[in-house]
């Protein structure tokens, strides 16, 4: 029988170095009621959701730094978005800067946060970003900088869990890019994905690319979708942050692979679409039953290796590719 959800991808524009978290806490305030008013059940917000994406910069004061994470979350600029929240009765998934320190009150830890709240305000799923992008040491030959091999550590994977009628998994931008993240929630059955990202036009190791990356974005996320069987929501921080233009492009993406809602602005905006989730049994009960087709076998490589290994040169072939 029929499982519908009505999801809100909730687009924000840019939010430059000097807007602060009160007033960017009011503009997801205003998305979410805003996506309430049009039935919506669940409200996805873009990847580093409170402040500017700050790994654009090469940063040594670490009080500097350390100002663009939370530590407590919900904290005092982001209480009052659990409480509308809760007040209205709708969930969200919500990404940040989180630092935090080990049980041991020892070591400090940072990472690329996002998390699945219910529609009563309660944190059901916390997922730390695996896929950082960029570098780690400063590169003044970039246009800006991409640092967050350096501002956040790698988190342990991906864990789907049941919420909102379904099975539900995160993954946070460049992760959406990687075939492994959609397979290793697929392998738990995920049937929503939520993916908030901030992607910059230009890329600077490949300028040749920046023409394709609303094309690409729609790609991966549409792919992933198709070969897990699952619904997958894509939703920018979008527009001209700090002199670096960001694409748009938030969608709402089936099991099918098909855009069934998309943002068409670089601002603030909301996509809405009823998703019924049991769309995606028919993908998981054939062409994607991984229990009847998969061959662990024949994939151990993708666990076992980290970058490619060529195959031996040959007399008859003596050409040297790049790998
Ligand atoms: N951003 C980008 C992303 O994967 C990037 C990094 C930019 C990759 C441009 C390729 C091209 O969407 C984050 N935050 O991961």
């Amino acid at each position: 029988m029929p499982r519908p959800l009505v999801i809100a991808a909730a687009q924000l524009g840019p939010i430059q170095r000097a807007h602060a978290r009160p007033e960017v806490v009011s503009r997801l305030v205003s998305l979410l009621q805003g996506a309430h008013a049009m039935g919506a059940q669940l409200v996805v917000f873009p990847e580093l959701c409170l402040t500017t994406f700050f790994p654009r910069w090469f940063i040594e004061d670490r009080a500097e730094l350390d100002a663009f994470y939370e530590r407590r979350m919900p904290g005092p600029d982001t209480q009052r978005l659990f409480d509308e929240a809760r007040r209205l009765s709708v969930g969200f998934c919500l990404g940040y800067a989180e630092l935090c320190e080990d049980e041991e009150g020892g070591t400090v830890h940072r990472y690329n946060t996002s998390i699945l709240v219910d529609t009563s305000g309660r944190i059901v799923s916390k997922y730390r970003k695996v896929h950082l992008p960029g570098h780690a040491e400063h590169e003044p030959w970039r246009r800006f900088q991409h640092l967050e091999k350096r501002y956040f550590e790698p988190g342990p994977g991906w864990t789907a869990v049941r919420a909102f009628g379904g099975v539900v998994g995160m993954a946070i931008c460049n992760d959406r890019r990687w075939p492994e993240a959609y397979r290793v929630l697929g392998l738990q059955g995920v049937e929503l994905v939520l993916i908030g990202y901030n992607t910059p036009v230009h890329n600077p190791p490949a300028p040749e690319h920046d023409r394709l990356g609303d094309f690409h974005n729609h790609l991966v996320m549409q792919a992933g979708a198709y070969q897990n069987g699952t619904y997958v929501v894509g939703v920018a921080k979008a527009g001209e942050e700090e002199g670096c233009e960001m694409i748009g492009g938030s969608c709402i993406i089936a099991p099918t692979g098909e855009l069934v809602a998309q943002c068409v602005t670089r601002d603030d905006e909301i996509a809405v679409a009823r998703c019924d989730l049991d769309l995606c049994t028919s993908y998981k009960r054939s062409v994607f039953d991984f229990a009847k087709h998969r061959q662990p076998h024949a994939y151990r490589m993708i666990v076992e290796r980290t970058g490619a290994i060529l195959p031996p040169s040959s007399p008859s072939d003596p050409t040297e590719p790049s790998a």
